[in-house]
């Protein structure tokens, strides 16, 4: 497909709840939007990276330097033949992985539109629904975090995942173990712990919890292998899981059990479904994680989530859990804990000019 031109925006819209975790706090969602033109059709995707470098070394800015320098010119105005294509022509640029996420997932949003597939299919999805958790900030008492965990549990999210740092743990697990003897928990450190926390770490282990998410710093494959053998919970790794090489190298190390993907984190859709295939071989469950994304990039989740190696619940819930309203239409909501993946050709839900148009701060035309 030739990409005739497109539109860059920056987009913000305020959060319905405080957002906290061992690196930061959350109440506005700050995010690129790329559409990618090619005759009638538009591609949609939205860059993850956040406004400061605490989850991942990019930013919004960063980002939007990257796009504007060195990867959109290399498909704006050119052929494309291929999602694919994008991914070989941007092989030297190196990491700014969310910023060629989000062109690489507009192309196949465009592409699987252009063949009238969702992309779900185009990716090789099989599911029409996906099991869906939710990822509950950290709250500042035990009662409040139970309280939390209530009402989403009375949602039918069907996994709650608690984030933690070190001294706000094991009161709040305990606190929601003894309130829901049998959900599926598990915690999300962040990155904030080390080894010399070990012990607090193994203090988790009676809860029954399913993982501990990426509980060391985010570059410690060898820590994490070393945490392993001491600790019965499983771990999953998010921050350290950038390609399918690190995901190589984790399982091998035996530094994981479980990972978490997010198609922003390891630059697109053709990353995460390496990363597929190879936990698939090796026998290791993944879940689909999130980054608070509106509707472009939530639909992008559900898509990749549908293939068959995704058998964890996911951090895709609901749109109107964190917004008052989106910038698509269906907006994505779970029912019971399972949320449909839409049958329509692409990411299958259509943009909504009109809070688009109120939710954008800055916007740039884009043209070879
Ligand atoms: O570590 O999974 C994470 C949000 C922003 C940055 C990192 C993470 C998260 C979440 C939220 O856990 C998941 C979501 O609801 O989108
Ligand atoms: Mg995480």
């Amino acid at each position: 497909m030739r990409i005739d031109a497109g539109t860059l925006r920056q987009v913000e819209m305020p959060l319905k709840f405080r957002f906290r975790t061992s690196f930061g706090e959350t109440t506005v969602k700050k995010f690129l939007l790329l559409e990618l033109r090619s005759g009638g059709l538009s591609g949609w995707g939205e860059c993850v990276a956040e406004e400061g470098p605490f989850y991942s070394p990019e930013t919004l800015g960063t980002a939007r330097h990257v796009l504007e320098t060195f990867l959109l010119p290399l498909v704006l105005g050119s052929e494309v033949p291929s999602p694919e294509e994008f991914e070989t022509r941007t092989s030297r640029v190196r990491g700014n992985r969310m910023a060629k996420a989000s062109v690489e997932t507009a192309l196949r949003d465009l592409f699987a539109r252009a063949s009238g597939e969702p992309l779900s299919r185009s990716l090789g999805g099989t599911r029409a629904k996906i099991e869906v958790g939710v990822s509950l900030g950290i709250s500042p008492t035990p009662a409040e975090t139970v309280a939390n965990v209530r009402t989403h549990v009375e949602q039918g999210y069907r996994r709650i995942k608690l984030k933690i740092e070190p001294g706000t743990d094991v009161d709040r697990v305990a606190a929601v173990r003894e309130a829901f003897p049998s959900i599926p928990l598990t915690v999300d450190a962040n990155a904030a712990y080390s080894l010399a926390d070990a012990d607090r770490l193994r203090a988790l282990d009676p809860f029954a919890l399913d993982y501990i998410e990426q509980p060391l710093h985010h570059e410690d494959l060898a820590d994490h292998a070393v945490l392993a053998k001491t600790l019965k919970t499983p771990i999953c790794l998010d921050e350290s899981i950038r390609s399918a090489a690190d995901a190589r190298a984790a399982i091998a190390l035996g530094a994981c059990r479980v990972i978490n993907v997010k198609i922003g984190r390891v630059g697109g859709h053709g990353e995460a479904l390496r990363i597929h295939e190879l936990a698939s071989k090796a026998g290791v469950p993944l879940w689909c994680g999130g980054m608070l994304e509106a509707g472009v990039g939530r639909a992008h989740n559900v898509a990749i989530a549908s293939l068959a190696g995704f058998s964890k619940p996911g951090d895709t819930s609901s749109s109107s859990r964190y917004f008052e309203d989106d910038v698509v239409t269906p907006a994505l909501e779970a029912m019971d804990g399972w949320m449909p993946v839409p049958a329509g050709p692409g990411i299958g839900v259509e943009i909504r000019h009109d809070v688009l148009a109120r939710r954008t701060t800055s916007i740039r035309e884009l043209r070879a």
